[in-house]
């Protein structure tokens, strides 16, 4: 029977709805990021670079664009006849059929899929961090100690560390406990939500917590794996890692990349990030065009003053306009003489002349709390703003 040593479960069908309008029409995974780039564009890519050739998508939330997206996997060589990309959405089966309740409930749904490829290790991933990390390097150290289950586990801000799942570690990285969520942490060592499982302690553990409601890793199987004694150990991460989990810190992560000495680089060679991004012409910076420390996509023309910006494909910036630590998604259009502070602009937006969003103290603040988080204003894919609106 032909196999995979390891395949990856690529967890992308959650809501996000904390990003608010951003994902008002699309899944968290499929938000633009980087002026070139989709979030789930990250975790796939380090499939590829770390030599994983077979990895399930599991969607469920506006999967639309996700889908287009992923396509049959050509951008990432993810098209194979065995193997390959497999976009798995919840599907009625002959005995029941239910949505993804849960994290570890909707890889549960998909145990025939795994088992086609009879794999040793299954490495399960969130479709909505931006990092880079080599999942070889992890699965040679889960080797190392067979372990049963490893989790890639990183220091976090004390002040933040109920947010996630948390482990205590003796000496040789063995978890001792693991906290999921805790009110009070008891280490600031966070798990990443990227595990590798033994393939037979996954099975086991799905099929006999299969009738939980909303099986989740964090919250049942790992501690089910850990109550029966299996060995549990953590990976330790120190890179950049980011759960762009609310507006700031999807703004934060996407000002980061135009830091002058960038924490997250995307511009090396031997770790590259692939997309799915068209056949676009150059971008074209106008005479009276002002551009500093900005990331600007592919067939975007520029002819008004952009500072500190990410910029995506196929966005004009007409004369006259300033725009200032703000990330336009791509195929936007910002007509003349508008003045843009601290603003997301989703994806195919159109805004008028003189329109004025920002924090700039010329500017009227009496819909600020109505649309302000974080002090930015977000405008939701597909709006148009008429002439002269001031926010
Ligand atoms: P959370 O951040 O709360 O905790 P969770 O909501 O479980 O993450 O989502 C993880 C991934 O699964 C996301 O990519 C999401 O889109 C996807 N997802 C959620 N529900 C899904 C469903 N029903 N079907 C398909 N996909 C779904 C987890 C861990 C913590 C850890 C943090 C790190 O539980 O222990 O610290 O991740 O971010
Ligand atoms: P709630 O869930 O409390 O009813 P929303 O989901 O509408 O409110 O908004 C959650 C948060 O996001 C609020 O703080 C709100 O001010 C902010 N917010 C909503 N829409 C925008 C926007 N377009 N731009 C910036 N912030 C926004």
């Amino acid at each position: 029977m032909r196999k995979k040593e390891m395949i990856a479960m690529l967890l992308a069908g959650g809501q996000g709805s904390r990003l608010g309008v951003l994902t008002a029409k699309v899944a968290k995974p499929a938000v633009a990021f980087g002026g070139k780039y989709r979030i789930i564009d990250f975790p796939l890519s380090n499939c590829i670079n770390s030599g994983i050739d077979t990895v399930g998508v599991l969607t469920q939330y506006q999967p639309l664009r996700l889908n287009t997206h992923i396509g049959i996997g050509i951008p990432w060589d993810l098209d194979r006849n065995f193997g390959g990309v497999t976009i798995l959405p919840p599907y009625e089966k002959s005995s029941s059929s239910e949505w993804y309740t849960g994290t570890a409930n909707a890889i549960y749904q998909n145990l025939d899929y795994m088992e086609t490829f009879n794999p040793d290790y299954v490495l399960i991933l969130s479709g909505d961090h931006i990092y880079k990390m080599d999942y070889e390097v992890m699965l040679d150290y889960h080797k190392e100690n067979q372990a049963d289950v490893t989790i890639a586990a990183m220091p976090v801000p004390k002040e933040e560390a109920s947010r996630f799942g948390i482990v205590v570690t003796d000496d040789e990285g063995k978890i001792a406990e693991f906290q999921e969520k805790p009110p009070k942490p008891k280490s600031n060592l966070a798990s990443m939500g990227i595990y590798i499982f033994s393939w037979k302690v996954l099975k086991e553990a799905l099929i006999a917590l299969k009738n939980v409601q909303g099986c989740d890793f964090g919250k049942h199987i790992i501690p089910y794996c850990h109550e029966r004694g299996q060995r549990l150990f953590a990976y330790e991460y120190n890179g950049y890692w980011k759960d762009v989990g609310t507006l700031g810190s999807y703004w934060e992560a996407n000002m980061e990349l135009i830091d002058i000495i960038p924490e997250f680089n995307l511009y090396e060679e031997y770790w590259k990030i692939f997309t799915n991004s068209g056949a676009l012409p150059p971008q074209y910076i106008s005479g009276q065009a002002v551009v500093d420390r900005s990331i600007i996509g592919n067939g975007s023309e520029i002819c008004g003053e952009v500072h500190n910006c990410v910029i995506g494909s196929g966005v004009t910036i007409e004369e006259g306009s300033v725009v200032r630590d703000s990330i336009i998604m791509q195929d936007v259009r910002i007509g003349r003489g508008c003045v843009l502070d601290k603003a997301i602009i989703a994806e195919n937006c159109k805004l008028g002349e003189r329109v004025t969003f920002g924090i700039g103290s010329d500017v009227p603040n009496k819909l600020k709390p109505a649309i302000y988080s974080f002090g930015l204003v977000t405008v939701g894919e597909n709006s148009v703003i008429p002439d002269g609106v001031q926010v």
